[in-house]
């Protein structure tokens, strides 16, 4: 092999790798029933019962048939002011988690007020946990992880949580969360969600696998 075609070949598995690291086997999402197209199968529920398919009838799944309600209603019994939904997998510390999602409220009954003063809030975002099971905090995290009162109503918003798994972190818990201060009827759908461990591309054996196979 000449040496500008060892470069260009060189060239051509750095390429592959970025292009795998950017979206290909990367892809994994790392949710299970991230879509609750199975009901609430994987998801441990907190306060008040979220609802699958809601009753709000302003909504069209984001994908596949089915969504889930997450919401305050005096007639469902809802008492806690919150209604929750977790879900924790194993992550690695050091790793980016990326959580995707999408939430709406429909206008019939929607939120109110602002997530920083007196309102109503639906929130897709997660925590890192370590091995004795306590929250570690990161440093810092970008994307925008809620919706509330100001949020324009009957369609689907895009929201992306991203952070950097601190030292200690065993498990990322992903939540889907309604929450009220002033107890006015209100809630939120959401659907759609995506969990990428961002570092995990470059070492699975498909990757390294496709890279190698350039050199036979
Ligand atoms: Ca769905």
């Amino acid at each position: 092999m000449t040496h500008s075609l060892k470069t260009l070949t060189a060239g051509i598995g750095c390429a592959l790798l970025l292009a795998l690291a950017a979206g290909g086997a990367g892809a994994q999402n790392l949710l299970s029933n991230p879509g609750f197209e199975n009901g609430l199968t994987g998801w441990t529920q907190l306060g008040d019962m979220p609802v699958i398919d809601g009753g709000t009838g302003c909504v069209t799944p984001y994908e596949g048939s089915h969504y889930v309600w997450v919401a305050y209603k005096s007639s469902l019994g809802m008492s806690n002011a919150y209604s929750l939904l977790r879900q924790a997998v194993p992550f690695t510390a050091g790793h980016t988690a990326t959580l995707t999602a999408r939430a709406m409220h429909c206008s019939t009954f929607p939120l109110t007020g602002t997530a920083q003063g007196i309102g109503q809030i639906v929130t897709c975002d997660f925590q890192f946990l370590n091995a004795a099971g306590t929250q570690v905090n990161p440093i810092s995290v970008t994307g925008n992880g809620y919706i509330d009162g100001t949020t324009p109503t009957n369609v689907w918003q895009a929201l992306t949580y991203s952070a950097v798994a601190p030292t200690g972190t065993t498990q990322v818990r992903v939540r889907v969360m309604y929450s009220t201060i002033n107890w006015a009827q209100s809630g939120g759908l959401v659907d759609g969600l995506s969990l990428q461990d961002e570092q995990a591309v470059g070492t699975t054996p498909a990757a390294w696998g496709q890279v190698k196979a350039l050199y036979r």
